[in-house]
């Protein structure tokens, strides 16, 4: 038994040691916990209207914190991409992100309807996303495109559409600037994603490097979004507390 486990902890080291997907399961994994208890305890930092938003941050990244832990002992026990682990976690938690647009921009005048527009979209994205990876080789690119299509619809609301004009006009500096950088995680951040799909078997740019590699982008994607976007939320809500505070 306990030669065993010896066995099994020196196997794991080995991985470590020479599997760099390995390592980013194990960073992903202790990052997005870290970030978890911090945007949780921070909420005590906040003004009431912001300790919603940051438990939101708390629970995108305590929930991939979960299947962090879960992908990880997936991938080093079969060596295979944690496919199914990984889309549910995004169905829970690009939702909650959608949350965090309607709330930041909720005091000047958001709409539920909004909201469902751009939970309906990242629906429409993970699906087919998760049809184009699970369903062979040849329906890759087709169902690539469908999901794409998605994809841009948030990044059409959130330049152009009803969270954009929000925003906008609501002559805030430090919502303007959280929506400044909301806006570049959601086209540089979130195209991680799409370039990760791409290196698939019979995709746009396969070949290019080894198909594990996948979660190479997804991990890194993951860690740069999910707790980057949860500190651009933390910031606002300090600098927004901080001028609503009266002073003892
Ligand atoms: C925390 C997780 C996040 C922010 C996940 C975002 C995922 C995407 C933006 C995925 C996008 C995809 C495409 C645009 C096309 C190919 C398939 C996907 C699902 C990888």
């Amino acid at each position: 038994m306990k030669t065993l486990l010896l066995n099994e902890i020196i196997g794991l080291e080995k991985i470590l040691d020479s599997d760099p997907v390995a390592i980013t399961f194990f960073i992903g994994y202790m990052a997005m916990f870290a970030s978890a208890v911090f945007f949780f305890t921070e909420r005590g930092s906040v003004d009431l209207k912001w300790k919603t938003s940051l438990l939101i941050s708390a629970l995108i990244t305590g929930i991939a914190a979960v299947h962090y832990y879960y992908m990880r002992d997936f991938y080093l026990s079969t060596g295979q991409s944690p496919t199914a682990f990984r889309y549910v976690d995004w169905t829970l938690t690009v939702p909650l992100m959608c949350v965090e647009f309607y709330l930041l921009t909720r005091p000047f005048g958001a709409k539920g309807g909004t909201l469902f527009k751009l939970i309906l979209a990242s629906l429409l994205m993970l699906i087919t996303g998760y049809i184009g990876e699970t369903s062979g080789i040849e329906n890759n690119v087709f169902w690539g495109i469908i999901s794409t299509i998605g994809y841009l619809y948030i990044v059409y609301e959130v330049f152009l559409g009803d969270v954009a004009k929000l925003a906008r006009g609501s002559n805030r500096p430090a919502l303007q600037k959280a929506m400044f950088l909301l806006k570049i995680f959601i086209t540089l951040g979130w195209s991680i994603y799409p370039l990760g799909y791409m290196v698939l078997p019979g995709n746009l740019l396969s070949g290019l490097f080894e198909v594990s590699s996948i979660d190479l982008f997804y991990n890194l994607a993951d860690a740069i979004n999910k707790i980057g976007f949860g500190l651009v939320v933390y910031t606002v809500a300090i600098a927004e507390s901080k001028k609503t505070a009266v002073p003892a």
